[in-house]
């Protein structure tokens, strides 16, 4: 295994939903020892601190995007530090905060993978737009974002335009899809392994077909964004929009060890931890556990 150089970089923001705590995510995840237990494969970690976001910006009110302006400014400050960390050839290793931090991730990344290859591992599609939305809340948005739709101010952070293409994009583990969703995966025809394929195919086949299918398509890198949420309730509890029915810890281990295996990866970011709603920071500690599988821990 090659041994890397990774940033951390955590973005403490709870202002893409309605459930406080999700910000205390970073701490949490640092405290169940990602730095530690990353260092221990044989990576060379850097932990880069948290991007500043400003607790003043909750107040602004916009009923379709909840917290628009703050979400824009840490965002547009993370895709700045994620372009840099490619730049310096190093790893970035994003912790979140809540989902809508992806938007700066992959704006990050767009300026140096033309061709990105994207695995989203999550109960949710995350594609809603203001207009779709039934929320208003912008954790529900990125990956409509960051294909180039929703509000300007969202799609031209780190310059407009779409930053992935719908067909270098896999979602894993999908159990809650509204119906704003449905359509724009059926009409982009996005590759989606929901909960059905898994049970179907098993994990080993699902995640071998996601790897050929990504390759077939030339990506230029592998970013994986982990919402915590795509495993079931039992193993991650501390997450705010807890479904039902979802992947188990040993199908998520199994599926960042052939990630592992395959030898693509080049980003990866792990979101939705909220310590506030947790016990014994359990969601944190499973994090930190597909973390070491991800980047290449042995079992034996
Ligand atoms: B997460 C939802 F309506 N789709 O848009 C929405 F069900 O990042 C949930 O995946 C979004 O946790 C969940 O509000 C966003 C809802
Ligand atoms: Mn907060
Ligand atoms: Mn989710
Ligand atoms: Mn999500």
């Amino acid at each position: 295994m090659e041994n890397l150089q990774i940033s951390v970089i955590g973005v403490p923001i709870d202002f893409g939903q309605m459930r406080r705590g999700v910000d205390m995510g970073p701490s949490a995840i640092r405290y169940a020892g990602a730095i530690e237990r990353l260092e221990a494969i044989g990576h060379t970690v850097k932990d880069e601190g948290d991007i500043y976001v400003s607790n003043a910006a909750q107040l602004e009110v916009h009923p379709k995007l909840r917290n628009l302006g703050a979400v824009v400014e840490a965002c547009t400050q993370l895709s700045n530090r994620v372009k840099e960390t490619v730049e310096q050839k190093k790893f970035p290793l994003i912790l979140g905060g809540d989902h809508s931090i992806a938007i700066g991730t992959l704006a990050g990344l767009a300026h140096h993978y033309k061709n990105l290859g994207v695995i989203w591992y999550d109960a949710h599609a995350d594609m809603n737009t203001a207009e779709t939305s039934p929320s208003g809340n912008i954790h529900g948005m990125p990956l409509a974002v960051a294909m180039g739709m929703g509000h300007e101010k969202l799609t031209n952070i780190g310059g407009s335009g779409a930053k992935i293409k719908p067909e270098n994009l896999v979602i894993i583990g999908a159990r809650s899809v509204d119906e704003g969703e449905k359509a724009l995966i059926k009409e982009k025809g996005i590759k989606v392994y929901s909960m059905h394929e898994i049970d179907r195919l098993g994990m080993t086949a699902v995640m071998k077909d996601a790897l050929e299918y990504l390759a077939s398509r030339n990506v230029d890198g592998v970013h994986l964004s982990l919402d915590l949420d795509g495993l079931d309730p039992l193993h991650t509890p501390g997450v705010g929009t807890p479904v039902p029915g979802g992947i188990t810890y040993r199908e998520s281990h199994l599926a960042m060890e052939m990630l592992q295996e395959s030898g693509v990866l080049t980003s990866a970011e792990f979101v939705e931890v909220n310590p506030v709603l947790d016990t014994k920071n359990s969601t944190a500690n499973v994090a930190v556990e597909l973390m070491g599988s991800l980047l290449g821990e042995s079992l034996v």
